[in-house]
């Protein structure tokens, strides 16, 4: 074992990388590159570990939320989705505002703190849609975060309500609009962006929104779609490209990045079926190189629905602090023999947090700690947490 950091690796080349990680410095592309080309496995993850261990300790978050996916019809047919319709053929749905807002309220009844909104790039539905939408699950649910539509459903909805980008925010937020989630990412590059996904905007746009959204106040997330036709310094690139936008968002905007999900990919039923999905050692390394490489993130999210139960578990000592929630429901991806129905009850995400020798911790939708009242799970806000402590 090469042990010139108390950090144990046993390839040599991962030495001058281990000392660099420990003394906490930024890594560099190549680095990333000397990382992805490595068969360390144990090293790497050792590594990420630190890196976890020295942001959250044990600590791993998780939230009550729901994800709700208003239609799956969309203008565009990326290579890589199982998801999408088209208008009129077998399955294609799309939800009614006040199915929505049902869905919304059932999740807060059920003491959800956030839903999760987001669906295909519908070629009809007007902007009023989305704002009565978000109006409504407002209306409803006045404490229920709610973190809705991809960077690529903004610029979409910027196209049909004629609007700019920055004006769309503005609108979507006074309707109830509280964050966005990190979908659309993919691989940031050309190459892979015209072989699997071409009628998508181009990553410049991506970021064009998530600049926008943190100029805003709009806290966001991230996401990079792996495990197909992308090659490992292409990964390492998207990693570069994001923690750039971070460091920018950190210096001169409000709001920034939150969480950075590495997103699986699943092949079934998708235009790239053929192709084998990533292996349980790609989703770990791939983990684990996202914890390293983005230096400025705070979160990295195992989400357990494409990561799996037992992998996610595995990915709290690869870097990962973060597990998602309860979902309740996930229409985007399916495994084979699946239904839409997937949801874990809290107290299974606290039992496969703690079986994995972490603390779990309920959080927002913002990672601050959620106190709930021991005798009804209701949330306890900052006033009540004070008079419960006699304050
Ligand atoms: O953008 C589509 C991906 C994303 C497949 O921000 C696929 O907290 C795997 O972004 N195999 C949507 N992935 C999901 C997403 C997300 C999920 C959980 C939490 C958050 C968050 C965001 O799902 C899409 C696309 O990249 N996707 N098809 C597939 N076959």
């Amino acid at each position: 074992m090469a042990q010139r950091s108390s950090i144990a690796v046993s390839d040599p080349a991962l030495i001058p990388i281990a000392q660099r990680v420990q003394a906490g410095e930024v890594l560099s592309f190549e680095d990333g590159v000397a990382l992805s080309r490595c068969r360390d496995l144990h090293g790497i993850g050792r590594l990420a570990n630190f890196v976890r261990e020295k942001l959250h300790g044990d600590r791993t978050y998780y939230n009550r939320n729901r994800h709700i996916n208003y239609t799956n019809v969309c203008a565009l047919s990326c290579k890589f989705c199982s998801f999408y319709r088209k208008r009129g053929e077998e399955g294609a749905y799309e939800m009614p505002v006040e199915q929505v807002v049902a869905m919304a309220r059932k999740a807060a009844d059920a003491g959800a703190t956030e839903v999760h909104i987001v669906g295909g790039l519908h070629p009809w539905l007007k902007f009023d849609y989305y704002l009565d939408m978000l109006r409504g699950v407002r209306a409803a649910c006045p404490d229920l975060h709610i973190k809705a539509f991809t960077a690529i459903e903004i610029v979409h909805l910027s196209r049909v309500a004629r609007l700019s980008v920055r004006e769309v925010l503005i609108a979507l937020r006074e309707a109830g609009l509280g964050s966005m989630p990190g979908g659309g990412a993919e691989i940031f590059d050309d190459r892979v962006h015209d072989e699997v996904f071409k009628g998508k905007v181009r990553a410049d746009k991506w970021f064009d929104v998530h600049r926008t959204a943190h100029s805003l106040g709009i806290y966001t997330n991230a996401t990079m779609l792996y495990g197909h036709v992308e090659r490992p310094e292409e990964r390492i690139g998207h990693f570069v490209k994001l923690r750039e936008l971070q460091a920018e968002s950190l210096a001169s905007a409000p709001a920034a990045f939150n969480c950075m999900i590495p997103l699986s990919f699943i092949p079934e039923r998708s235009e790239l079926g053929y192709l084998p999905g990533p292996t349980g050692l790609t989703d770990l390394k791939t983990l684990a190189l996202a914890r390293l490489m983005l230096h400025n993130i705070a979160h990295i999210k195992a989400f357990w629905i494409m990561q799996g139960i037992g992998l996610s578990q595995v990915a709290l000592d690869w870097g990962c602090d973060d597990l998602d929630g309860t979902v309740v429901w996930y229409d985007i991806t399916k495994r084979e023999g699946d239904g839409t129905h997937q949801e874990l009850h809290v107290s299974d995400i606290e039992r496969l947090i703690r079986e994995a020798g972490r603390q779990p911790i309920e959080r927002d939708t913002l990672y601050r700690p959620v106190r709930r009242d021991p005798q009804g799970g209701r949330v306890l806000r900052d006033d009540a947490v004070m008079a419960q402590a006699g304050a």
